[in-house]
């Protein structure tokens, strides 16, 4: 049988199930990935489920999300990270080495493995030829010590490039295009491979970049072929021997097909605030901005610093834009140093800020009120920068750049100027000196806690009648950025569930939090299409189950979110008759009896509403380790409740 290489990278590690789209499988993790506002709670985690040292290939723990360290609590949570690689095994790169993505590429992407990261951009890696998928914190635990992956084989999506792009136009453009064509729900459980004769001049950091914005249409995974653009990667970071070629069988064949034609792409834009909302630069051309960004996991490349650099050499950015260099990792830092790129970009009158991912969290860089903000970072959802009512635009690092020189959304193709060239360098420095190796041998190693981190709460089992309010009824696309914030004041709490829990939902209802207290009891949230999208942060649904919420209803899911809830003892629902959602409204009491046995009798579940009309009718796609999870409260307590009969199954 001819496979395509997602079902190749599959089939090479799959644990239990079949490639059959949809069914459950389970898959071995080689490598994984966490970062620190995810990787504190994956740390606890693997704490409280009584393990003791990593059983992957690698896993590595990057420090970059929280780097402003305004008072204790983010300094303190690095040096908790930092003593858990020692005690469990991992490697560690602090601050200042950069977004984990990159620096992960550089130092560890090995064709042909799998990887699982606690951030949801993880698929960046697919770039590589890997199978890399993000996933909840507790997920990523589980995998650290060996289970294997839980997920539905996804679909797989080939789409086949063609042609060249033209000048001014690059691989930010691609994924823009897709995007345009997908939308953020297009690729819920599918896999996206690109194949064909346009991949010929991407480079792998081109790669990355689209592969990493798989993530904003809904992607489980995006997967290049490792082909000669991925050996001169692997051989620019001195790891040649490490590349192993992985590509397509002749002929194989996707469950869904699509082509893109480079050499008809333009420069695009994606408008606020939603990845999907894309057009082409020309027509917003002219509009006022206040701040271009040049940086993130999302244009990571040395190309994409070096092309701006060479655009604004002998030029000055316009006097009321702020043109901010966010440099994605130290080796790239060093390189442009050495090549003169940063002093060409600082002469034009840039803002340099440190490696790592800044403002594309909103750890600082916030736009002024109403004004815009041209940035080459992977999403923006609305408040993500830290201001309200934010006009975030996300596009190329040409379009950043010719709109810095202008003041205004400007296409690069009308400034009068050559489209620069740039040369991969042949090596880069080793990277891999600056990060910290896990012990050879296991160490005695005391987890240090600062005073913000706090224990897991500890979730009971559902009732046997789920009754409550239904607490907040939210529409189509919610993000996990307005389920749970991110931004400077609330990520330091990343480790401190109680206090964290306070912002649930204060994007979209700035009294959940009291409301929900008030209650002091169980609820409902409801949702419209594409429930929980964005971010892997399982703080979104640990807060939510904290603060009580026991089942979300919505009309279709984010897959990450969806486990993440699952995980945390939240039942996800979906409705039989997506109609039924303009019937609920907020506040009216909902009802659902004997929720785990209607999850297991495989006919649809009555919610009792106090309407006219009776129930209404929903449906779930759990499988049936999910409902016994469900059953037991949570993973944790389905893993202590396993380990209970088997002790030495997981430590
Ligand atoms: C993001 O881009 O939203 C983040 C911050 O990297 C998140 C992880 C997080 O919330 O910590 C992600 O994409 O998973």
């Amino acid at each position: 049988m001819t496979m395509n290489l997602a079902q190749k990278l599959i089939q090479t590690h799959l644990v239990s199930g079949n490639l059959e789209p949809g069914s459950p499988i389970t898959i071995q993790i080689d490598q994984t990935l966490t970062q620190d506002a995810t990787g504190t709670l994956v740390m606890l985690e693997f704490e409280a489920l009584g393990l003791s040292r990593v059983k992957t290939e690698i896993s590595a723990q990057y420090v970059d999300h929280n780097l402003l360290q305004t008072d204790f609590k983010n300094a303190d949570d690095h040096l908790f990270l930092q003593s858990a690689c020692r005690k469990f095994g991992l490697w560690f790169s602090r601050p200042g080495n950069g977004v984990s993505h990159p620096v992960h590429m550089s130092c560890f992407d090995i064709p042909g493995k799998t990887l699982l990261g606690s951030d949801s951009h993880t698929c960046a890696a697919g770039s590589m030829g890997m199978l890399a998928i993000g996933a909840g914190g507790l997920q990523v635990a589980m995998a650290m010590a060996g289970t294997a992956f839980p997920l539905k084989m996804p679909k797989v999506l080939g789409v086949k490039l063609e042609g060249e792009l033209p000048s001014w136009v690059s691989a930010k453009d691609i994924i823009l295009e897709m995007l345009r064509r997908q939308t953020v729900k297009g690729c819920v459980n599918k896999i996206v491979e690109y194949y064909g004769p346009g991949l010929v001049k991407l480079t792998a950091m081109d790669r990355h970049v689209i592969a990493n914005m798989g993530q904003e249409m809904g992607a489980t995974a995006s997967v290049f072929p490792a082909d000669e653009a991925v050996k001169s990667f692997l051989k620019q970071q001195q790891r040649e021997t490490d590349f192993v070629e992985m590509k397509a069988d002749e002929g194989a064949n996707y469950d869904e097909n699509d082509t893109i034609d480079l050499s008809k792409l333009e420069p695009l834009i994606a408008c606020p605030s939603s990845p999907d909302k894309v057009v082409a630069v020309r027509d917003v051309a002219g509009r006022p901005i206040y701040q271009s960004y040049i940086g993130s996991s999302a244009n990571p490349g040395l190309r994409d610093f070096a092309i701006p650099a060479h655009m604004v050499t002998g030029r000055h950015i316009a006097d009321d834009v702020s043109f901010d260099i966010n440099p994605t990792s130290r080796q790239l830092l060093e390189e442009i140093s050495r090549t003169g790129d940063l002093t060409k970009l600082l002469e034009a009158g840039a803002r340099l800020h440190q490696t790592g991912c800044g403002g594309c969290i909103g750890m600082g860089q916030a736009p002024a009120s109403g004004r815009i903000s041209l940035r080459t970072v992977p999403r923006n959802f609305p408040g993500r920068s830290g201001t309200a009512e934010d006009q975030v635009y996300l596009c190329s690092p040409e379009v950043a750049t010719a709109s810095a020189l202008k003041g205004e959304i400007t296409d690069p193709r009308d400034l009068d100027m050559d489209y620069p060239t740039f040369q991969e360098p042949e090596q880069l420095p080793d990277i891999r000196p600056q990060l910290q190796p896990p012990p050879e041998i296991p160490v005695a190693v005391e987890l240090i806690k600062g005073p913000n981190i706090k224990p897991l709460p500890d979730f009971d089992q559902l009732p046997g009648s789920l009754t409550g309010p239904l607490l907040l009824k939210a529409g189509d696309n919610v993000s996990t950025d307005e389920i749970l914030p991110a931004g400077a004041e609330i990520l330091p709490l990343r480790s401190n569930i109680p206090a964290i829990s306070r912002y649930t939902f204060s994007r979209i209802d700035e009294n959940f939090y009291q409301r929900a207290k008030n209650l002091n009891g169980d609820c409902y949230v409801v949702g419209g299409e594409n429930y929980g999208q964005g971010s892997s942060r399982e703080h979104a649904a640990i807060s939510s189950r904290y603060l009580g919420v026991r089942c979300i209803i919505a009309k279709s899911m984010a897959r990450i979110h969806r486990r993440n809830l699952v995980n945390f003892g939240v039942l996800p629902l979906l409705f039989d008759n997506p109609g039924d959602y303009d019937r609920l409204k907020q506040d009216i009491v909902l009802e659902i009896d004997q929720p785990i046995d209607q999850l297991k009798s495989g006919k649809p579940i009555e919610l009792k509403v106090p309407l006219p009309g009776d129930s209404i009718y929903l449906r779930h796609d759990l499988s049936e380790d999910e409902i016994q999870i469900l059953e037991a409260g949570g993973l944790i307590n389905a893993v202590r409740e396993q380990r209970s009969e088997m002790p030495d199954q997981t430590a």
